[in-house]
């Protein structure tokens, strides 16, 4: 047996309170090695006298990736406190003690020592990771503010061209989309189903994507004011849609004012310590386009990428700091908005994010922080920071097998069980799951125009942990390559519109919304992938409900026996045929399986 393999770590996404009362716990051996992991578990204080050491509980196989197998078993203690080893089988019979001194033979004298076993010193509420509920019953829908609907011409900036007056969009058109033009098609995105809307930034800004920020305390002009974002977070909530704003705490845009000050007055300047200057002069020709500006090549001071007019803010600098809190606070206190979405959270430290979680928390208990981390991001996730991350990491998976053909079924399989170990188990339940967004290319573009690819990646995505994100446009079929070609105009043309992609949307939602349940919370079975055929089939269950899915991406038709109690929920691509049931080449058929106890 490789012991090597053998991995847990105490007060991690290895050993965490689920709730209050409920401890999981996990344990990660080399695939195919082990046959049986037994907890071993008890009272520290009751060591001695109980010899609980000499108990067993088995744990379970929950998950397998290419190279790993994951036990989990979930625990509580009466005095909310643990002390836990792992009895672990290999298939060649060894067995040993895994605990907190390493790997000893399974015999008790190693058993009896008490500084053999991990701890779980308390059960500590205050520390546990705790994720507001309402997001796990979110279906999300994101908006490009410029480019969703132009509701009041009077507030277009110079130079707006006719709606969706271009097939492919550059860096700097203005079409005038604005925060009336959501008010008025707020009736669409309930009719749509959708409850949580997440804004690309709003407030005072001089591009069109406002990511260069020159005030955090206005509205911009080109998409109205207070009074109309209050309207619109109103009517929002009164339809039960929540709402998200995208915080863009890394950088300022060069127009701003503390930027301005500090180009004025160079070291002099109050607000010199709020970015990384290296040297002065820094100021930087204003006359520049987007693209120049984007491409200004090396500047004295620290910026996001390599663009200049994005200077990086310093939030170790407690200044910074206060300013930014308060600009957090404001929007929630001021507008009763409920979740932040933070711009390169990844590049902004930790300290910062820590005062950002309490102010933020403190305001609003069931308050949403969602950071945009493209890779693993389990340092920000646990439990003082923020409650999920944009999973671009879990959706880009699912991309490189739906769409980009990159991985086989089961590399892919193997993928998302490695991302969902990365983290607890109350953090998987409320990630972020968007197949694309204003910074990648649309779905429909990376599926070469398959629109059957892109509703079976949207089905699956839809069916795993997390709640789905819609980017704007995809429920009516918009294509899109990378920005800025992914932010065109919505299309409100209903000849335009692809209103089958529109039905299929619903329906999916809808879905969603009413398996909720399962879907969040219920267990995940990969009981059927096959690299060869292309086929995925998986089981989703929670409490007497089950529900079996299969995705076939392979070129044969999938032939599948109707179960009796087959209760189609989701269909795509099959025909019944006597007693059997045909799923083509990507389609997809999902059924609730009536447990038959
Ligand atoms: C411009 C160019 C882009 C170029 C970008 C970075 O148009 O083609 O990729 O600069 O050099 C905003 C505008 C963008 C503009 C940018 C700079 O919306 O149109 O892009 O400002 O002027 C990384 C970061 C991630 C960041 C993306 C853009 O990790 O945080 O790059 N996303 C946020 C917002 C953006 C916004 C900004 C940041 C700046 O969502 O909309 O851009 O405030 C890989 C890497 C990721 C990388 C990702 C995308 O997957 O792993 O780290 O994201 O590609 O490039
Ligand atoms: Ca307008």
């Amino acid at each position: 047996m490789e012991t090597s393999a053998i991995f847990h770590r105490p007060e991690s996404e290895y050993a965490y309170l689920y709730t209050k009362d409920e401890m999981h716990i996990r344990i990660r051996t080399k695939k195919g090695d082990v046959s049986n992991v037994m907890l071993i578990s008890g009272d520290p204080y009751l060591h001695e006298q109980k010899k609980w050491y000499l108990d067993n509980t088995p744990m379970d196989l929950i998950l397998t990736t290419d190279v790993h197998d994951y036990w989990f078993i979930k625990i509580s203690a009466e005095f909310k406190r643990l002390s836990y080893g792992f009895h672990v089988i290999g298939n060649d019979g060894t067995e040993v003690l895994y605990g907190d001194r390493g790997v000893f033979p399974y015999e008790e004298k190693y058993l009896a020592f008490a500084n053999s076993f991990f701890r779980m010193p308390y059960f500590q509420e205050i520390d546990r990771f705790k994720a507001p509920d309402w997001v796990k019953k979110t279906v999300w829908y994101q908006i490009f503010p410029e480019r969703f609907a132009n509701g009041d011409t009077s507030n277009d900036p110079a130079g707006t061209l006719p709606w969706g007056s271009k097939k492919h969009p550059t860096r700097d058109d203005f079409y005038g989309g604005d925060l009336q033009g959501i008010i008025d098609h707020l009736d669409y995105l309930v009719d749509l189903g959708i409850n949580g809307i997440y804004f690309c930034p709003i407030f005072k800004a001089t591009s069109n994507h406002k990511y260069d920020t020159t005030d955090y305390f206005e509205i911009d002009p080109d998409f109205g004011d207070k009074e109309t974002f209050k309207k619109l977070v109103d009517e929002a909530h009164k339809r039960g849609i929540r709402i998200m704003l995208d915080a863009v705490f890394n950088h300022l845009g060069m127009l701003s004012y503390q930027w301005a000050d500090v180009v004025e007055n160079e070291e002099k300047s109050k607000y010199a310590d709020w970015f990384h200057i290296h040297q002065f002069p820094v100021k930087l020709d204003e006359n520049l386009s987007t693209e120049e500006l984007e491409n200004v090549g090396q500047v004295p001071y620290d910026t996001f990428a390599f663009t200049g007019h994005m200077p990086k803010l310093n939030t170790a600098n407690p200044a910074v700091q206060d300013y930014l809190l308060e600009v957090a606070a404001y929007w929630i206190r001021e507008f009763d908005i409920d979740a932040w979405r933070l711009d390169v959270a990844n590049e902004v430290d930790h300290h910062f994010w820590k005062r950002f979680y309490q102010v933020t928390t403190d305001l609003k208990e069931d308050f949403y922080i969602l950071g945009e981390i493209w890779h693993s991001s389990q340092n920000w996730l646990q439990g003082d920071e923020f409650h999920a991350v944009m999973n671009y990491a879990f959706t880009g998976t699912i991309e490189d097998y739906f769409m980009n053909k990159r991985i086989s079924a089961n590399k892919m399989v193997s993928g998302l069980n490695e991302q969902l170990m990365l983290y607890r188990q109350q953090t998987n339940e409320v990630m972020f799951n968007s197949l694309d967004s204003h910074d990648t290319a649309r779905i429909l573009s990376i599926s070469a125009g398959n629109k059957d690819v892109v509703k079976s990646s949207l089905a699956f995505t839809f069916m795993q942990y997390g709640s789905p994100c819609i980017y704007y446009g995809t429920e009516i079929g918009m294509d899109g390559f990378d920005d800025p070609d992914c932010r065109k105009c919505m299309v409100w043309d209903e000849e335009k519109q692809d209103l089958a992609m529109l039905t299929f949307t619903k329906e999916l939602i809808a879905f969603r919304k009413n398996y909720q349940a399962i879907l969040s919370f219920g267990k995940l079975e990969w009981f059927d992938v096959r690299d060869e055929e292309d086929v995925i089939g998986f089981k989703r269950s929670f409490g007497k409900e089950t529900l079996v899915a299969y995705f076939n991406q392979g070129e044969e038709e999938l032939v599948l026996p109707t179960v009796p109690q087959m209760e189609r929920l989701l269909n795509h691509l099959t025909t019944e045929k006597g007693e059997r049931l045909i799923v083509e080449k990507n389609g997809f058929v999902v059924y609730k399986e009536t447990s038959l106890s």
